[in-house]
């Protein structure tokens, strides 16, 4: 899933519930055909692609694994047998499903049966494939099915070698190379390969306080963004990490040029997806749209969103099941609808409750293939996107239209929480996150400081309004308000803090302002 009016984009692989198998089916069918459609129109401008799905197969796992592994991954591409298997299997195969998948690869019948692949056979495809461009993306979380997940896997298509996990936690606990004994594979160690000291550290410490591990595809981490990381981990959701230690949704960090197979797709999908979230893979992904973000307060709150979403997902995650919630197809589930319900989503008339029997499709339609039939106070987001459309011509089309007053009647933060309950959630909690921080940031000013609260706030709209043009975090909503607050409390050390290292740069850059920090913490 994902917009072209937000920067923000999360996968979370909705079905489109019905309330039968007959219908699940032409539901299906009708979106694949639109999808197909939608294909055919962008692919007209563009025929280069296949050329590309093999540099992006370089880096579905990650870029550290050695030329050893490049090498792998040259005799991993299916020949002989397994092109002859697929062959046969596409007898089975919906024939929309067959056009999306041939209109996807062209004549490239290697990549169709890529897309198709289950190696270990344990039901969980080696690859999700993205509707747009059929770019491949990780799908099982460990392709050799040694027991070692891919990222800590040093050889992720070798079942014999790569290490050994002895708790089943995923995370190789011997026979694998650590030069600098620090628990973390050669390969993907920051502090063996050399990388900035800094960087090394936040990298080890998320690792061994909440197994989350920042790793690189085709792009790199910088500083900034790996504090932020940190700091939405350590300091924004203190309190699920205290709970427990390590949140199942959010187990790797990466970063990557694109969500597309190239970036000037971008043009064409019209989607600069600045990051994504994939629950069933633990993953949360920051591409280049969003590495681009030099805004502290922004790249921050891009990260509290998209946290946000590993959060929601993880309320109806299955702990002892980690492999039956890498293969799923649908999200989200009972206790996140139970969430939503109580701020006004309900669902359609397809919903029974579950987002089962929706099947009918092959299992490598696997990436935002369909859009949630959620309802917002009885209203379709068409619906409010319309309402929101009207007022912002009546108004003549300002830039701050998200001030008028009938937008924090309604609790509306912007357009994006309008568009899906987890969009909503996403910016209710960066809403909810910044209105703290701000709190935090005016306490710090002299009492006296009437001219520098208002431009306290200006600043931090402005910063704000820079990534995402229509969003109001003063609109947020009590009930909205209250929940997050009880959800994700932030202590009082933690919002100075933030309010320092997030606020403060955005204040103290204006160029017409006084000297030294408009504020000033204990
Ligand atoms: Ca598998
Ligand atoms: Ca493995
Ligand atoms: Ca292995
Ligand atoms: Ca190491």
């Amino acid at each position: 899933m994902s917009t072209a009016r937000a920067a923000a984009c999360v996968a979370v692989l909705v079905l489109g519930a019905a309330a039968s198998p007959a219908s699940a089916q032409t539901h299906w069918r009708q979106q694949l055909l639109e999808k197909l459609e939608e294909l055919r129109e962008r692919r007209a401008h563009h025929p280069l692609l296949n050329a590309q799905q093999f540099v992006s197969l370089r880096y579905v796992y990650y870029r550290s694994h050695g030329p050893e592994d490049r090498e792998a991954l040259r005799v991993v591409l299916p020949r002989g047998a397994e092109l002859e298997r697929f062959n046969e299997m596409r007898e089975g195969i919906e024939s929309e499903a067959l056009d999306l998948l041939d209109e996807l690869y062209g004549t490239r019948d290697d990549l169709k049966a890529l897309a198709v692949r289950d190696r270990d056979g344990d039901g969980i495809p080696d690859y999700r494939v993205s509707d747009y461009f059929g770019k491949l993306a990780e799908g099982d979380l460990d392709v050799d099915g040694d027991g070692v997940r891919n990222v800590y896997d040093a050889h992720p298509y070798d079942a014999a070698r790569g290490g050994h996990d002895g708790d089943g936690d995923g995370i190789p606990d011997s026979g694998f190379a650590d030069r600098n004994a620090n628990g973390l594979p050669d390969h993907l160690d920051w502090a063996f390969l050399g990388r900035d000291p800094a960087l090394a550290r936040i990298q080890l410490d998320l690792f061994r306080d909440h197994e989350v591990i920042l790793v690189e595809r085709d792009a790199e981490f910088d500083l900034a963004l790996a504090r932020a990381v940190d700091d939405t981990v350590r300091r924004v959701f203190r309190a699920p990490f205290e709970r427990s230690a390590v949140l199942p949704t959010l187990r790797t960090v990466a970063v990557e040029k694109t969500a597309l197979l190239n970036a000037f797709l971008a043009e064409v999908a019209e989607d600069d997806t600045s990051a994504q979230v994939f629950s069933q893979t633990q993953s949360l992904t920051v591409y280049d749209p969003g590495r681009a973000v030099r805004d502290d307060l922004g790249r921050l709150g891009l990260l509290v969103h998209e946290m946000g979403h590993s959060y929601h997902m993880s309320l109806d995650w299955d702990a002892a099941r980690p492999d039956l919630e890498n293969g799923r197809m649908d999200f989200p589930a009972r206790k996140f609808v139970e969430t939503v319900a109580r701020f006004g989503w309900t669902t359609d008339e397809y919903y029974d409750g579950q987002f089962e029997g929706l099947r009918p499709m092959p299992r490598f339609l696997y990436a935002g293939m369909s859009e949630p039939a959620f309802l917002l106070d009885g209203r379709t987001p068409e619906e409010w996107e319309g309402w929101l459309n009207a007022i912002y011509e009546e108004l003549g089309e300002p830039e701050d239209y998200l001030e008028h007053p009938s937008f924090a009647r309604e609790g509306v933060v912007g357009d994006y929480s309008l568009s899906t309950p987890y969009e909503w959630y996403g910016d209710n909690l960066l809403a909810y996150v910044v209105s703290v921080l701000e709190a935090a940031a005016l306490e710090g000013l002299p009492p006296d400081a009437e001219a520098g609260a208002a431009e306290v706030r200006e600043r931090i709209t402005a910063s704000l309004r820079a990534i995402w043009p229509a969003f109001n975090h003063r609109n947020i909503g009590p009930g909205a308000f209250a929940y997050f607050e009880t959800t994700f409390p932030i202590r009082d050390d933690d919002r100075r803090f933030l309010a320092e290292r997030y606020i403060s740069p955005i204040v103290d850059s204006r160029e017409d302002g006084p000297e030294g920090s408009l504020l000033q913490h204990p």
